[in-house]
């Protein structure tokens, strides 16, 4: 581990020992005798929090002092998981904490297991968020991330009958010991309501909006503390609740009752996250929560900035907004609204401030996935809005688009943010391009299709605007915390700073032939699946043998990720080894991790499917145990954390095209698992990172993906014309897996069929096949495997989101280092 002397906040064992136990008289009011896991828990998170404090002040004191230039990254989701075993590594008393622990009866990780997920996330979009908060505060820089409390995170998952259940997640029911409330920084949110035109005394005409109701936003900080505790910087997540002013209005008219109601309408809109990722649903509680907080954190800003400066002239070097997708880009007219309807300003200069403040991240060219808001709707939520989009739409069109391309009003309608139709929509992309200095995607074929498919006309009016940052992962909690066997192997080989310079871990490549380090790399990693063995067999009671291959494959369930393609490869293993049951393959257990949203049917279909299908083959004795398909449920970042070390394999499946990036596949790489995947996202920068020969590429390029689909793509031709894949389709005609339950698993087929199959699973099936035979043949070869797997994890420094960090800090953001302590 990294030397004590290389972290500010040294503190020995005794003094810990003896804060963890003052936090359990004290603040926790009980005793040794009486204290169970829990109290032991939050008593363990307050001495933490003694050191987290004392850097969260220095960094403020620090940063304010010097007044500099933050980014403020705007997300709906920030997916955080556990933080105090995170936290403990951060500040670098990991080993202290433990044994001071072990001194007082305790077990660290009985601890650690005590605290709640913060699930306050999807899926990749919210934990790229945690990371880069986590690269933001490692590196030093001055930035905050804002976000809504919700008091529900992402649904629990719990399988009935094979079948998804949601019940809700409550991660804040015993409390959080990482949050403050700052009651000193409440800010007030109107909404509804209608616009007037007034003329001032000077006979100026001015916008006025009278809002039906107004919110209030309560701010919930959570420190976020840098590797090696040089800074400590702050998440402020925004809770909603009912504004008092509007409860006594109700209340003196004598609706106690009403008043009631108006509370719980306000407390809703932090209530819950939305559970859908890539599938919009137009609901008005989400563009009130995107507005709720985006209007929040605009005024927090601009109060700290007027604490300082009388005018604007300096806001746009002191203040960068970074927009999580088009999640926030409503920011962008509420920084408008409030720089001109209550600053004053004119709107050309608030404009300009405007645009040299906002940039903007886009995650995905999924069209289903591209926001769109009713203009009923948000005329309804947000009539001041609407106006000032209507006036930056008409600027665009008139001062740009007609200079560029002029008489072309079909131009002017491509481009326009407003789409015409019944009904016409706000595009939310189009604003967010419109409104940031600049676009970028999360991988380099990403951002080129951006440029090329998603905003074409865009990019010839503004090349400048457009660029790439290859998205990462925190070596901290994705290397050093989760698998501290491999860590401890790693430090003895290059010393101890790889976690914060990943790109020291290419010296192990030169070890990747060397037989003594092989067998201790992979003895770890065998170590690492019987440790998952033991999670599998208590989740799933299903037995699996560390020596099988462990090929996982875990996100979100989505057709383009294409978990049912994973399903076709099972269910074609399964079909030859009833047909020869001394056929000679490596044993394999096929682990999947999924969750799916609420109302995507066919996802949920296809989670009972595997279920099913798992619970015959486990079942099954004529296969001889060779292979295991278990879904883990509830899969979430602690689960993650438990599963990642344990891979063999890493499916990174998706139709070439569709995956932005993924971030799972440059996790599974860095702990030594080898991917099957596509050329798709940052898995065409994996291959180019590890090498060719180093990992397993099938499939479809997303070129050939496009060309076959414009010439009228027939999944049937591949049904007919391969036995084999017409065999095991049919299978799901049947109640092979679904005893009196017929048909059960048809839906599945049909999609494939008549559904058109538009992701491609019949024409990537054969290919895909090929390339799992190639696994197993390389993993009979355990010394080829072994030189494999240590190459995929020396190799994949790249992918450090303080890399992704400092390319933002570069191109984007500008920003200086301030490392608050030294
Ligand atoms: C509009 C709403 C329904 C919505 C909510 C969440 C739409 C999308 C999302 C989440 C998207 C997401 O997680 N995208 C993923 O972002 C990762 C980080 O950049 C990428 O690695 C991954 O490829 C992409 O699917």
């Amino acid at each position: 581990s990294t030397a004590a002397e290389d972290f500010p906040f040294y503190l020995d064992k005794e003094a810990f020992k003896q804060s963890v136990q003052r936090h359990l008289h004290t603040t926790y009011g009980t005793v040794e005798s009486k204290a169970n896991s829990l109290a032991w828990w939050k008593a363990t998170c307050s001495a933490i929090n003694e050191l987290v404090f004392e850097g969260l002040t220095e960094t403020h004191k620090k940063h304010s002092g010097i007044d500099t230039r933050a980014v403020h990254y705007l997300s709906l989701e920030f997916l955080m998981g556990r933080l105090t075993r995170n936290n403990l590594y951060n500040l670098g008393i990991f080993e202290t904490a433990r044994d001071a622990l072990t001194e007082l009866g305790q077990d660290i990780d009985t601890l650690c297991s005590e605290e709640p997920d913060m699930a306050l996330g999807n899926g990749g979009l919210g934990r790229l968020a945690a990371c880069f908060i986590d690269s933001l505060a490692t590196l030093g820089y001055p930035a905050i991330g804002y976000g809504i409390h919700y008091e529900h995170g992402l649904f629990r998952q719990e399988f009935r009958d094979g079948h998804q259940i949601e019940r809700p997640d409550s991660w804040r029911d015993y409390g959080n010991p990482w949050e403050i409330c700052r009651p000193e920084s409440i800010q007030k949110v109107p909404l509804y309501g209608y616009v007037e035109t007034e003329f001032g005394p000077n006979g100026k005409m001015r916008k006025v909006w009278h809002p039906g109701e107004m919110i209030r936003g309560v701010p919930w900080d959570i420190p976020v503390v840098g590797f090696g505790g040089h800074t400590v910087n702050i998440l402020r997540l925004w809770e909603s609740r009912a504004d008092d002013y509007f409860d006594w209005d109700v209340f003196n008219a004598g609706g106690y009752v009403d008043a009631q109601a108006e509370k719980a309408r306000a407390e809703a809109i932090s209530k819950v996250l939305y559970p859908n990722d890539e599938t919009l649903a137009g609901k008005e509680l989400r563009l009130t929560q995107q507005y709720f907080f985006c209007c929040c954190s605009l005024q927090d800003m601009l109060r700290r900035y007027k604490r300082r400066h009388d005018d604007f002239s300096h806001f746009a070097e002191q203040i960068v907004i970074q927009l999580n997708d088009t999640h926030p880009t409503i920011a962008i007219p509420e920084l408008m609204r409030q720089l001109v309807d209550l600053e004053g300003l004119k709107w050309e200069e608030a404009w300009a401030i405007s645009q040299q403040v906002f940039a903007y991240t886009n995650h995905t060219l999924l069209p289903e996935a591209l926001e769109k808001w009713d203009v009923v709707l948000f005329e309804h939520v947000l009539p001041r809005h609407l106006e000032i989009i209507y006036e930056i739409n008409h600027r665009f069109l008139d001062e740009v688009v007609a200079k560029k391309w002029p008489n072309d009003d079909q131009m002017k309608q491509r481009l326009s943010i407003i789409e015409e139709g019944n009904p016409r929509m706000v595009r939310m992309a189009y604003l967010g391009v419109v409104g940031c200095f600049k676009t970028n995607g999360v991988a380099y074929m990403h951002s080129e299709l951006i440029k090329k498919e998603l905003f074409p006309y865009f990019y010839e009016l503004w090349p400048e605007r457009f660029t790439n940052v290859t998205n990462g992962i925190t070596p901290r909690r994705w290397l050093k915390a989760c698998n501290p066997r491999l860590s401890a192997l790693f430090d003895e080989a290059v010393g101890t700073h790889w976690p914060t310079d990943l790109t020291l871990l290419r010296q192990v490549v030169a070890k990747a032939d060397d037989p003594k380090f092989q067998k201790r790399f992979m003895a770890i990693k065998h170590q690492n699946k019987q440790d998952l063995a033991k999670v599998i067999l208590q989740l799933t009671g299903v037995e699996v043998s560390a020596e099988a291959i462990f090929d996982i494959q875990i996100k979100r369930l989505h057709e383009y990720k294409r978990q049912h393609l994973n399903m076709l490869h099972i269910l074609t293993l399964y079909r030859r080894l009833l047909q020869d049951p001394d056929l000679d393959i490596q044993p394999r257990v096929f682990i999947f991790g999924a969750k799916a949203a609420p109302g995507y049917k066919l996802a949920k279909d296809i989670i009972f499917g595997i279920n099913k299908i798992g619970e015959r083959i486990n079942a099954d004795e004529r296969i001889k145990g060779k292979i295991k398909v278990v879904f883990l449920p509830n899969y979430r970042v602690s689960l993650a954390e438990q599963m990642i070390p344990a891979g063999d394999l890493s499916e990174q499946i998706s139709t070439a095209g569709k995956e932005a990036s993924g971030t799972g596949n440059m996790k599974f790489a860095l702990n030594g698992a080898l991917t099957i995947g596509t050329m798709d996202g940052a898995n065409v920068e994996i291959r180019e990172e590890v090498g060719d020969e180093n990992i397993f590429i099938f499939g479809l390029s997303a070129d050939e993906v496009s060309s076959k689909l414009k010439a009228g793509y027939n999944s049937r031709d591949y049904y007919y014309n391969n036995p084999e894949l017409k065999a095991i389709l049919d299978w799901l005609d049947s109640d092979y897996f679904t005893p009196n339950q017929p048909g059960a698993l048809a839906s599945i087929k049909r999609s494939l069929l008549d559904g058109g199959d538009p992701f491609l699973c019949l024409a990537d099936y054969e290919s895909y096949i090929c390339a799992q035979q190639a696994v197993d043949q390389a993993y009979r070869d355990k010394a080829r495997w072994a030189k494999m797997a240590i190459i995929n994890s020396a190799s994949v420094g790249k992918f450090n989101s303080d890399r992704s960090i400092q390319d933002y800090v570069d191109t984007i953001w500008k920003l200086k280092s301030y490392p608050a302590i030294e």
